[in-house]
């Protein structure tokens, strides 16, 4: 079963590695190049693939002006402004539990979550500067030490993101493509603010939080050409917790030292957001990441909400195309998470714990992605999703394993196939009026 699939993403990979050879081999020089995943490493990708689902957390002082994540640049705001807004941030009604609860109740098995953005702001008890939560907001707790506590106890995976890019900090010099004159000085030390300031923050992740599930890193595209010392930062993460998956969000293909590879807002290999490469590792866990309404961090007038059918085909799709699912919330500056976000949430839940066997642990399946839907698989079973198909008999190209019986998960119920060397003609059963997918167990003959 596993060769099935292999050699389907490897046709395609094998086109495009040889295009991005070249870029691949320069990229070493800055890349943790002599990277050997540890077992544990190797082990904490299976896992991360196998939990299929994760919360996208953004949360941050930007939350309290409900315009978004980005609202330092987009107002072009100084430096002196924003210093006023941690002042404000006062998020009296957070509770990790709730937070960690909700997670469990959507299906989701991790969460990753901003423990800094692009501001700079970090989110938890850093002694590296005092531009912290903790030193600078009236709440003078570390949300991140409650959370992770709690994500320990509920069995649920913690990652942190953290933005290289830096808006507040002086030594971010040069400043890159997002740079606007925010009243910082024209000089500064670069190699500092990698070395001393975000190593030692990332230390401080490391360290004090038990053992995480990684670092998503994003923002290294606001300086494409910079030496953004990655293989020290990489090499350190792994030190510190082998197990710990580097996932970064520069969507170029994958250097040595990372785990893991990222798409924003597209599943892998499709790039309609205009954000993504068309190379798709067949090494590395695949994740793609995107937004349960159309913003980040919590945005007041924002109330295009998906819904919860289109997370749960978004969450199919991502599993036909080997990948995870990481969705985002914005919760309030008060700590709440709003009920927009949690009914939804909760009803995606409800559906996983009928479908969830044909999306955890599998892995895509060995039919090609199609306007009908997509496969997954796992152990001696190719979960057939049927998610945009009205005729009653669907063709499916051939396999190589001999199908022993065809069921519908939801029911059980027979499904009547044949199969030859043509391939496999299902009949699939009329949809029913709450089905957002129509999914056919094969079970194949041992
Ligand atoms: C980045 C962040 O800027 C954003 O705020 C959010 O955190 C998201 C998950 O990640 O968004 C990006 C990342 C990369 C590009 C554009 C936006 N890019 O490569 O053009």
């Amino acid at each position: 079963m596993k060769m099935i699939r292999q050699s389907r993403i490897t046709n395609c990979a094998r086109v495009v590695a040889v295009a991005t050879c070249a870029m691949f081999a320069a990229h070493n020089l800055f890349a943790q190049s002599d990277y050997q995943p540890t077992p544990e490493n190797l082990q904490a990708r299976h896992e991360f693939q196998d939990m299929k689902f994760g919360m996208f957390i953004h949360w941050g002082v930007y939350s309290v002006l409900g315009d978004g994540e980005w609202v330092f640049h987009n107002r072009k705001l100084t430096v002196d402004e924003y210093n006023r807004l941690p002042a404000f941030f006062d998020p009296e009604k957070f509770d990790a539990k709730t937070w960690v609860s909700l997670a469990r109740a959507a299906g989701m098995k991790y969460i990753t979550i901003t423990s800094r953005h692009h501001d700079g702001f970090a989110m938890f008890d850093s002694k590296v500067s005092d531009w912290n939560i903790v030193q600078r907001t009236p709440y003078r707790k570390d949300p991140l030490k409650m959370l992770a506590e709690e994500a320990h106890r509920q069995g649920i995976k913690l990652f942190f993101y953290y933005s290289q890019l830096d808006w507040h900090n002086p030594d971010y010099y040069p400043r890159g493509a997002t740079d606007w004159k925010n009243g910082r000085p024209d000089h500064g030390d670069f190699s500092a603010y990698l070395d001393n300031y975000m190593v030692g923050q990332l230390r401080e992740l490391l360290t004090n939080y038990g053992p995480i599930g990684g670092i998503w890193f994003d923002g290294m595209w606001d300086k494409p050409d910079a030496d953004w010392h990655l293989a020290k930062t990489y090499a350190l993460i792994h030190q510190l917790q082998p197990a710990a998956l580097v996932i970064p969000n520069h969507h170029q293909t994958p250097r040595p030292g990372e785990d893991v590879q990222a798409f924003e807002r597209d599943l892998p290999g499709k790039n309609t957001a205009g954000f993504n490469t068309e190379y798709v590792s067949n090494q590395l866990p695949l994740e793609s990441c995107d937004t349960l309404n159309d913003n980040w961090g919590f945005n007041i007038g924002d109330s295009h909400y998906k819904s919860p059918e289109d997370v749960e085909r978004r969450l199919v799709q991502a599993a036909g195309n080997n990948s995870n699912l990481l969705l985002n919330i914005g919760p309030m500056p008060n700590g709440e998470i709003s009920p927009e976000f949690a009914t939804r949430l909760h009803t995606v839940g409800e559906w996983l714990s009928r479908y969830g066997d044909s999306i955890y642990g599998t892995r895509g399946g060995p039919i090609a992605p199609g306007d009908w839907g997509v496969t997954t698989q796992k152990d001696n079973k190719i979960y057939v999703h049927v998610l945009n198909w009205s005729a009653p008999l669907l063709a499916l190209p051939p396999i190589t394993a001999k199908v022993a019986s065809a069921r519908a998960l939801v029911d059980n119920t027979a499904a009547e196939f044949t199969q030859n060397a043509n391939g496999v003609i299902l009949k699939v059963p009329a949809a029913r009026a709450d089905e957002t997918d129509r999914v056919i167990v094969l079970t194949m003959a041992k």
